[in-house]
């Protein structure tokens, strides 16, 4: 039996997308903390397993993988045999253009400003910059409706089956609903808000994103 260990935070958006992959297929693994709050990503020792000193890692029977397209191909193909991403070719690319578009456009704008500054940055003691807030919803709502246009939402993203797009979106979406602007960006989606309504309740969801 290969032995499986994801290195990172319980809390990141994508060491959540691998483990929910993980908790779907059901696979065995080891969560290792890195704390990237602590500066612990930025350890020689984690460097060596991932130069970039991002969350996550995957290590498996002692071969390293970063970089989470990698390492959700990887498992998808290995342990779920392709059952996360539609054997349709239109389907698959609409998969990888939801998942370029999480990466590229909503993240940055999603997660790496609004939930920082609405959720992160307050919980530290600071205050919320209300302009980066305010500059970022439109891009995120730009993404946001870019993917309810291409989304089959069948009950999920690609379909009846569950898919890495669905791994995707579902941590952003968890961060994402707990600050205000969240109606405003999703307004335009209604789509997405059904999807959302679904995904919420699978058990691997109420597992890795308590
Ligand atoms: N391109 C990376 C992105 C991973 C990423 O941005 N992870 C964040 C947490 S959600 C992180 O490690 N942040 C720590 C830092 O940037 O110092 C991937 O696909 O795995």
């Amino acid at each position: 039996m290969a032995k499986l260990t994801v290195y990172g935070i319980p809390l990141s958006t994508y060491v959540r997308t691998v483990r929910l992959l993980l908790e779907e297929a059901g696979v065995d693994y080891t969560l290792k903390g890195i704390d990237i709050f602590k500066g612990e990503n930025q350890s020689p020792e984690y460097l060596a397993k991932n130069p970039f000193g991002k969350v996550p890692t995957l290590e498996i029977d002692g071969e390293i993988i970063y970089e989470t397209p990698a390492i959700t191909d990887y498992l998808n193909t290995v342990f779920a045999n392709h059952q996360f991403s539609p054997s349709e070719p239109m389907l698959q690319a609409r998969m990888r253009q939801i998942i370029t578009i999480i990466d590229n456009y909503l993240y940055p704008a999603a997660i790496g400003t609004i939930v920082i500054q609405r959720l992160i940055v307050p919980s530290q003691g600071g205050k919320t910059d209300e302009d980066k807030v305010k500059n970022a919803i439109a891009p995120a709502q730009k993404a946001m409706n870019a993917i309810d246009s291409i989304a089959v939402v069948s009950p999920y993203l690609l379909g009846s089956q569950v898919s890495l797009a669905d791994f995707y979106l579902i941590p952003v979406f968890i961060y994402l609903s707990q600050t205000p602007e969240y109606e405003e960006i999703t307004a335009q989606t209604p789509k997405l808000r059904t999807w959302w309504d679904t995904v919420n309740q699978l058990q691997s969801v109420k597992k890795v994103c308590a």
